[in-house]
């Protein structure tokens, strides 16, 4: 989030799009509805009716997949009816113009064919998201998880640079991150590309957006085409750090030396390997070993059959996790971790707030911090790891990361946590970002055009667009939410929705089990009917591993943030024979 979960109460106007708070973020959705309560405009883009719209003065209820489309003639409207921020557009900004060019063609009523939106309504969503002093957008995974993810968080980023809300109090792009500590874990590196606090392991910033590119290219089975987008103001939840200039060096040489001097070992400048990659179409190009660590892919991964196919084929699986999941099963070697309740350590939250956290119970049987099960391994190869403690770890990543934790001691971390950046001791840490200015100087519109996904479109035989959601009373796939009996009996079963009218063509009742094939496999489920979804849309979650919806899910990414299509599938949908 550019901006914090505090100041949502005094926004004047709040554009949520492909996010549920009140189901997945409660918190955030109680603010939301605090905010509205106070006076603020709420439009919901959701392709389903989901809670926040019984409030809500505009639903945007528009066809899964066709997110740009609909940004795109937002943008049309707030420039034909002169309600940008031309100061801020002057001031702060480049390539308005391209922006204007772009946009001019996607109508209300050119759109509306696309969306499925009355072109009233997008008029009317324009006007109250531009009139208000304040606009802020909530987004999640159903903007992100598409094979034009990127496009889509660009074609927000433009609505939020053309009203002036980035870098002001009640405004902002304001993702909402899924895990209480996924913030966290890229900030500290876990991500294939980048050592903690985003400090690059090869070439610079500007470069390693264009090597993926061109790798995924080359790649058939994973590129989608592209279209030419400057990625390098995509105003995700990462800052650019102040880039230092090197004579003779790249920035990422000078950041593995400095590691390297550290650690005592030489990095390597090979970037890592995203999931997508791992378990690659092309045999030759997966992995023949596999760490998994925090995660089941088994039921979490698109094109599940894949996986399990390619889990079943490698030479060596460790799996560490607090329970035996279905991913473990094909582990030759399982290494029981802590939960969050047995260790210390921080978490990031989704404002980019460093807290602490601190062992209440201690590790049940051998179990123990993930931190420590890779010392112990590190020791076996003969590393030199000797932490004796998280705090220590901790002043080592401040001390290697100064841009984001130079500030941030345990010390000061006890009362209520620090968000990043927090350069120095005195440094009261960073509630809004881009304030003034932004990390690379002026903020640049990008343009982007509406494509749609031929893969996953619609057809005679694959005649619904199956979307996915989460549901309030489970987590993901149900390792740990599966396990409670309080849960269980709220929800122990997947119940897909579908549209009253379509179960009418469809001849089934609320009793029948349907059968739901795409272009990879098939599942059978149970229905709930309901107009939730729109008639040809429905929706199922990931939650049940005897309804895994991945086995239907296309494993196509977004190029440039190589993140799978999640949340459109092409299916067919019968009544289920035999039960
Ligand atoms: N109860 C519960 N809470 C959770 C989780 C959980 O499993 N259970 N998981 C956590 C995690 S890791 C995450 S990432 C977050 C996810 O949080 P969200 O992104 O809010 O979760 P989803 O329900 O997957 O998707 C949000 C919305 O996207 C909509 N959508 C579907 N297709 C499209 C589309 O094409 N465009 C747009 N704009 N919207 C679309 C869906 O209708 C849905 O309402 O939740 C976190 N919180
Ligand atoms: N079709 C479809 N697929 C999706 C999505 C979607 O919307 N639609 N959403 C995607 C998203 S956003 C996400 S985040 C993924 C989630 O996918 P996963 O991360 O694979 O799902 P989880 O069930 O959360 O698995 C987390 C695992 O971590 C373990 N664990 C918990 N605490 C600890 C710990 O302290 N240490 C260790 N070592 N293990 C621990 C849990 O027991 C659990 O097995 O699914 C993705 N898949
Ligand atoms: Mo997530």
């Amino acid at each position: 989030m550019t901006n914090t979960v505090d100041e949502i109460t005094g926004t004047g106007a709040i554009l949520v799009i492909g996010s549920n708070p009140t189901e997945n973020h409660p918190i955030v959705g109680y603010r939301i509805r605090e905010a509205v309560r106070r006076g603020a405009k709420l439009i919901v883009a959701d392709p389903r009716h989901i809670p926040l719209v019984n409030i809500a003065d505009v639903h945007l209820q528009f066809k899964p997949g066709t997110d740009v489309a609909l940004c795109n003639a937002l943008a049309h409207v707030i420039i034909k009816e002169g309600l940008e921020d031309k100061e801020y557009i002057e001031n702060r900004t480049n390539g308005f113009e391209y922006l204007k060019e772009i946009v001019e063609s996607y109508t209300p009523e050119y759109v509306s064919s696309i969306t499925d939106v009355p072109a009233e309504d997008i008029r009317k969503a324009a006007r109250l998201f531009a009139g208000a002093e304040s606009a802020s957008i909530f987004y999640c995974m159903g903007v992100t998880q598409h094979t034009s993810g990127t496009e889509n968080v660009v074609a927000l980023t433009n609505l939020s640079l053309l009203t002036g809300n980035l870098g002001i109090l009640h405004g902002g792009m304001n993702p909402l991150r899924g895990q209480n500590n996924v913030q966290g874990a890229c900030d500290m590196g876990c991500l294939p590309n980048v050592l903690t606090g985003y400090q690059p392991v090869y070439g610079d910033r500007e470069t390693d957006t264009y090597w993926r590119r061109l790798k995924l290219e080359q790649d058939d089975s994973l590129a989608c085409s592209l279209q030419e987008i400057d990625t390098s103001e995509i105003i995700a939840d990462t800052v650019e750090f102040e880039r230092p200039v090197y004579k003779g060096m790249s920035v990422s040489e000078e950041i593995r030396n400095k590691f390297s001097r550290v650690w005592g070992v030489k990095l390597s400048d090979a970037p890592g390997r995203t999931s997508a990659e791992m378990f690659h179409h092309n045999p030759s190009r997966r992995n023949r070993v596999m760490y998994i660590m925090g995660e089941n892919p088994v039921i979490s991964d698109p094109d599940a059959k894949h996986v399990r196919e390619c889990l079943e084929e490698m030479d060596f699986v460790v799996v560490q996790d607090i329970f035996l999941t279905e991913t473990a099963q094909y582990a030759d070697v399982v290494l029981p971790a802590a939960s969050f309740a047995e260790k210390d350590g921080t978490f990031t939250n989704t404002e980019r707030r460093a807290q602490r956290i601190r062992r209440a119970v201690s590790p049940q049987g051998n179990s123990k911090p993930d931190w420590e099960i890779f010392q112990l391994l590190a020791q076996r190869f003969n590393l030199n790891w000797n932490y004796s403690s998280s705090k220590e770890i901790w002043d080592e990543v401040r001390m290697l990361t100064p841009h984001y934790y130079g500030g941030m001691s345990y010390e000061r971390l006890e009362k209520e946590g620090l968000q990043w950046p927090c350069p120095a001791e005195d440094h009261p840490g960073t509630p809004i970002m881009h304030k003034g200015k932004f990390s690379r100087g002026i903020g640049q519109f990008s343009t982007v055009d509406y494509r749609p996904w031929a893969a996953e479109s619609t057809s005679e035989e694959y005649p619904f667009t199956l979307t996915t959601a989460r549901k309030l009373y489970h987590y993901h796939t149900r390792t740990m939410t599966g396990k409670s009996e309080g849960l269980n009996y709220l929800l122990n079963e997947e119940f897909m929705e579908i549209n009253p009218l379509d179960a009418q063509k469809l001849q089934l009742t609320a009793d029948d089990r349907v059968k739901v094939t795409s272009r990879r496999g098939s599942v059978e489920t149970k229905i709930q009917i309901t107009d939730r979804v729109p008639p040809g849309v429905v929706c199922m979650s990931f939650h049940f591993a005897e309804t895994a919806v991945n086995l239907l899910i296309n494993p196509a990414v977004c190029n440039l943030s190589v993140v799978a299509g999640l949340k459109v599938a092409a299916v067919h949908i019968e009544k289920a024979q035999g039960i």
